[in-house]
């Protein structure tokens, strides 16, 4: 099942067919009403507890989760023929999936929040049994899941894919000034969100504009700076910002992050510390957003250094993010509140027919959906071995992505594995250098990888760099 096309080859095609102009969107009016990212809340819900404790159904397989991860795996795991309907159950109490690397392309006003979302129920094949609910409990020594309505779905073997919780509230003042239409104060990490980022860029004119990344986890690292560029190069061609010139230009930039460095990867860090420098972008280094003041943004510093205020007419905000409480609290978790799997086979370490990828799974890597299109024929092809009692067959080397949108029409595209290390699909095969930001790679994000995620990915026929799989 898990042949696979030859890899770059079918990508690469895909992506020199791709050659377009890119364009720069038009400045739009200030209009549609942003809603407080409350729909953010977590998969769960706070129901009374339930007070039965018996099996009301059970399946071979249960999914928990139905993002990237959870329509991958279970497609995947369908299309290996080895299962009846309804033996494998998805559960997700989602309305909307969302292409959520489509947002950061929102904020830069060139898609619409709209176009990159589709109802879950029709993305979902009808020989899965999809369970539109929460859940609120995992009891992997007795093999059951308690569902937030209180019923319980028993397995063989179960994969935790719900991927991880954005907390808005960890930034004191953040909720209230994204919800606040006049506030300047936006970020791309929200379908509530992502809008006012665009609305945001084209109403400055003058003033400082900041954007921040948090120290810890979050999904998508270099996500934050991508919003940075993309504004930067709207201002740039408007002639409000002069990299030759930032302190007399009308608009200056500061990237304020909780990291040491502009990215996690020494390679791509050079290349973007240097493309920071030569743009004329001042880096606040180890600045971590605490607080949002009225116009003034307010950073904790390391080793008990002072807090830092700084004021502020545009605010790029990234919240701080983690795990879901459902998953932190129960025995499938790290200390730090991931699913404990092993970092090669995607197994947990304690529960041998439990598996996770993705952002909720503790894979020491970038959580990304590309790290998915590595991880879940790996999480597939093992939990195949072990219904089959057999050890696992597939290892992960850590494969994850970012896209990194430099400008309008250029992208560098950062791949790499464990170690932080490249591993660079067309690097190695073309002999170019991912780290130079290419059109070919913009096209590859704005038009491609979204396309072969609804047509593909989502169905379980696409492996990444690996091409289609059949
Ligand atoms: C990819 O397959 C994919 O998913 C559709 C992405 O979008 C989320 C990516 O960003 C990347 C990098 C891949 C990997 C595929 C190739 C061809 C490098």
């Amino acid at each position: 099942m898990f042949r696979t096309r030859p890899a770059s080859a079918a990508c690469a095609a895909a992506a020199r067919s791709l050659l377009a102009s890119p364009a720069v969107p038009a400045r739009r009016g200030f209009a549609t009403v942003t809603t407080p990212p409350a729909s953010a809340a977590p998969a769960t819900s706070a129901k009374p507890a339930a007070p039965v404790i018996s099996t009301t159904r059970s399946h071979k397989v249960v999914v928990v989760g139905a993002g990237a991860a959870g329509l991958s795996v279970s497609h995947q795991l369908l299309a290996s023929g080895q299962f009846a309907p309804d033996d494998i159950a998805l559960v997700d109490p989602a309305t909307w999936h969302h292409y959520q690397p489509g947002w950061t392309l929102v904020g830069a006003g060139l898609k619409t929040r709209e176009e990159l979302r589709r109802e879950l129920g029709g993305l979902v094949d009808p020989k899965l049994k999809f369970y539109r609910e929460g859940v609120r409990a995992f009891a992997p020594g007795d093999n059951y899941v308690t569902l937030a309505g209180g019923d319980t779905l028993g397995y063989e073997q179960l994969v935790v894919v719900p991927g991880i919780h954005i907390d808005y509230g960890s930034i004191a003042g953040l909720p209230e000034a994204l919800a606040d239409l006049g506030s300047g104060v936006s970020s791309i990490y929200g379908y509530d969100t992502c809008e006012k980022v665009f609305r945001s860029i084209e109403a400055l004119e003058r003033g400082v504009a900041l954007f921040t990344q948090p120290a810890g986890v979050i999904k998508c690292a270099g996500a934050p700076q991508k919003a940075m560029w993309l504004a930067f190069d709207y201002w740039r061609r408007a002639g409000l910002y002069d990299p030759k010139n930032p302190a007399a230009s009308p608009i200056q930039i500061a990237f304020a992050t909780g990291l040491p460095v502009m990215f996690g990867v020494p390679k791509y860090s050079a290349a973007l510390e240097k493309m920071r420098q030569d743009r004329g972008v001042e880096g606040l280094f180890e600045h971590d957003l605490v607080a949002v003041e009225g116009r003034t943004a307010v950073f904790a510093r390391p080793g008990g250094k002072e807090k830092v205020a700084r004021k502020f007419d545009l605010l790029h905000a990234v919240p701080k993010m983690g795990p879901h409480a459902f998953v932190k609290s129960s025995p499938l978790a790290n200390d730090a509140g991931y699913v404990d799997v092993d970092d090669t086979t995607t197994r947990h370490k304690t529960f041998a027919n439990v598996w996770s990828v993705g952002d909720a799974s503790s894979l020491p890597t970038s959580k990304t959906a590309a790290a998915i299109t590595s991880q879940a024929p790996v999480l597939v092809r093992n939990l195949l071995a072990a219904l089959a009692r057999q050890p696992p067959a597939a290892a992960y080397d850590g494969y994850t992505s970012c896209p990194l949108l430099t400008e309008y029409g250029k992208v560098m595209l950062a791949e790499f594995k464990y170690g932080g290390e490249p591993k660079e699909t067309f690097g190695d095969w073309l002999g170019i250098d991912q780290a130079v930001p290419r059109r070919a790679f913009y096209h590859l994000k704005k038009d491609f990888f979204p396309w072969v995620y609804y047509n593909y990915m989502t169905k379980g026929t696409w492996g990444g760099p690996q091409g289609w799989i059949r």
